[in-house]
């Protein structure tokens, strides 16, 4: 009689083809599945502590809410629990309390915030400036967020704030030279910035082209250094002042429009001035002296 059974389930098996037999049969000693067809023994029953005969091989069977990474159709939305992952029990219970549901009001999972849980942060603290920092869909809502002027930081609707200026310069805004500032109101300050050349000496510059002359040259040498120089002081094309045109009477030296300087006569003579002969001087605004001539 148990020999025609067993034969009657092998050709039951064979006939439906479908990867293993459950094992339901009243009597029955083998738990016959397809990769342990010959076991006879009972011991499956020993596989798991609390979560009956079958509870850990992996596959949800009847009594079971899960096994391993099986849990039927149950995800942590079908079961109202929000988002995430299930975890099955080492019972075969379905465990979801790693599910996590924005609008519980507890931050879980990569929630910001949730509802009023808004970990403790604000506006502030969040470099936003000041205001309601508010949560939404469980991320930070930063539009009740106002901007202050003056906490260093550039938000929205500013253009800079004290020394952060949003990374521009008078290079990178104008074109021009010089130092970018912030207004007290947190616009861009240009006024330290300068354009070499447009004939307006801006802060950072010694000099500018003026118009007046038309050739660069901003002062005289003697304006600048004294009586006893002569020449031109140079506007430079990095608006500095170049005073390689300036001389000075009285360094020993001939330079520039000196006809002399000091004892140094550069070879010129008395005669060479249609004078009588005699002793030529140099004045001390380096000029010839002929009162020695002709005597
Ligand atoms: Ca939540
Ligand atoms: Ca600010
Ligand atoms: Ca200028
Ligand atoms: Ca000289």
């Amino acid at each position: 009689m148990t020999f025609d059974y067993r034969y009657s389930m092998l050709l039951a098996c064979a006939l439906l083809s479908t990867g293993g037999c459950i094992e339901d049969t009243p009597g029955s000693e083998g738990t016959t599945t397809t990769t342990e067809g010959t076991d006879t023994g009972s011991g499956s029953e020993g596989d798991s502590s609390d979560g009956g005969p079958s509870c850990g091989d992996g596959f949800r069977s009847a009594g079971e809410e899960c096994d391993g990474n099986d849990f039927g159709m149950a995800t942590c939305t079908s079961l109202g629990a929000g988002t995430g992952s299930l975890v099955c029990t080492a019972q075969c219970t379905i465990d979801a309390t790693s599910c996590t549901e924005c609008g519980n009001g507890t931050i879980e999972g990569s929630e910001s915030c949730d509802l009023f849980d808004l970990d403790g942060q604000t506006c502030e603290s969040l470099g936003m400036g000041s205001g309601r920092l508010a949560c939404q869909s469980c991320l930070f809502d930063t539009s009740g967020c106002m901007p202050v002027c003056g906490d260093g930081v550039v938000q929205d609707g500013e253009t800079c704030d004290g020394d952060d200026l949003d990374g521009e310069t008078c290079q990178s805004l104008f074109g021009q030279e010089g130092t970018l500032g912030c207004s007290d109101t947190c616009v861009y300050d240009d006024s330290g910035c300068h354009v070499c050349g447009d004939r307006q000496i801006d802060p950072g510059e010694d000099c500018d082209t003026l118009p007046m002359d038309g050739k660069g040259l901003w002062t005289t040498c003697e304006e600048l250094f004294g009586r006893n120089f002569s020449g031109q002081v140079i506007c430079g094309d990095d608006c500095t002042i170049d005073t390689s045109m300036c001389f000075e009477c009285g360094n020993g030296v001939i330079e520039g429009l000196e006809d002399c300087d000091g004892a140094r006569l550069g070879g010129t003579t008395c005669e060479d001035l249609g004078e009588l002969p005699g002793t030529l001087g140099c004045t001390e605004q380096c000029t010839f002296d002929p009162s020695g001539c002709g005597t």
